[in-house]
């Protein structure tokens, strides 16, 4: 399977929510989230960061991009009226908008993953996971949509709404035109993203890396999850791996905001996530900072992960 099928249908992310009879609901909740990326992005184009922190050449305070950028994003959730809570990275506890639960639902969102790349003009993202009433504590089976923006040459958003995996890429109008339907990932693949410390690697993982190398993969890293994601995404085909650590057995990467999200995206595209030894999807959070090992990408690849932690740890 080569490149994610690309589409002639032209249509705009809400027009195209309507006509897959998505709730309206959940189009609104989306909608929203799309348009606060409208203003993400103008921080990260033009260095207009808002207030707080170091003043600007105008006097005004600057915030650290990813504070404002959450700041931007859960202010619009908070007036949509259709969301009950929220958990942001920003925020070490989860922020109860309405306790009606009912036609609401719950977000848990990285406002702006590694923002520690725009200094170094590399690409980031906002990383969204959707539930539909007020509990986001559930494994992310539970999820009913899940999205990511992704900020680089193009702005392009990612959505699955549990009916396949859908990209939109925003246009001079800064609305989102579809640009690819349904992309599905080939069993196996010919990339692979290796996070954390090679030296630090468990024999299994080390073993697992070797194997991806003595195949042919190819090494494409960027330290940022969504480009990193979104590459393997739209090239069919590839792994991405940050996994548990000789000093970190949970690795690095957050449950709620970063690997559920990603997890539901890869297996609506015919992938899979794993921890090493089990289903991402299948976690129960015990708290809104849990970490977790991931394998993600091609099934095949993701199965001989598993294979290779099982032998050997
Ligand atoms: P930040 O959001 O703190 O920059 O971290 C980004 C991230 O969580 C994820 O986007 C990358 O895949 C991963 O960290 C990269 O981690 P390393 O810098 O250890 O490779």
């Amino acid at each position: 399977m080569g490149e994610a099928g690309k589409t002639k249908f032209q249509s705009d992310l809400r027009r195209y929510l309507r006509e897959t009879d998505e709730d309206r609901d959940l189009t609104r909740l989306i909608c929203e989230i799309a348009d606060a990326s409208k203003y993400i992005i103008n921080s990260i184009r033009t260095g207009d960061l808002g207030v707080a922190g170091t003043s600007n050449l105008y006097g005004e305070e600057q915030l650290a991009l990813d504070v404002l950028s959450d700041r931007i994003l859960r202010k619009r959730l908070l007036h949509s009226g259709v969301v009950a809570n929220i958990v942001s990275e920003e925020c070490n506890e989860i922020i109860t908008v309405s306790a009606d639960c009912e036609g609401k639902y719950s977000v848990a969102y990285d406002p702006l993953d590694g923002s520690s790349l725009v200094d170094v003009n590399l690409a980031v993202g906002t990383i969204v996971g959707i539930y539909k009433g007020c509990d986001v504590l559930l494994p992310g089976r539970n999820l009913v949509a899940a999205m990511y923006i992704l900020y680089g040459p193009r702005t392009t958003l990612v959505l699955s709404t549990g009916k396949g995996v859908h990209e939109f890429a925003m246009n001079s109008l800064m609305e989102y035109d579809l640009q690819r339907e349904n992309i599905q990932l080939a069993p196996v693949g010919n990339i692979y993203a290796p996070g954390g410390q090679r030296n630090k690697y468990t024999p299994g993982v080390e073993a697992f890396v070797r194997y991806l190398e003595e195949k042919g993969a190819k090494l494409r890293y960027s330290g940022g999850f969504v480009p990193d994601i979104n590459q393997v995404l739209l090239k069919g085909k590839g792994i991405f791996l940050y996994p548990h650590l000789q000093d970190a057995p949970n690795g690095k990467l957050r449950l709620l905001y970063e690997l559920n999200p990603m997890a539901f995206l890869i297996e609506q595209a015919g992938g899979a996530a794993s921890t090493g030894r089990g289903r991402i999807l299948d976690l129960l959070p015990r708290g809104i900072d849990d970490r977790a090992p991931v394998f993600i990408g091609c099934k095949d690849d993701v199965a001989k992960a598993e294979e290779f932690i099982a032998r050997m740890g």
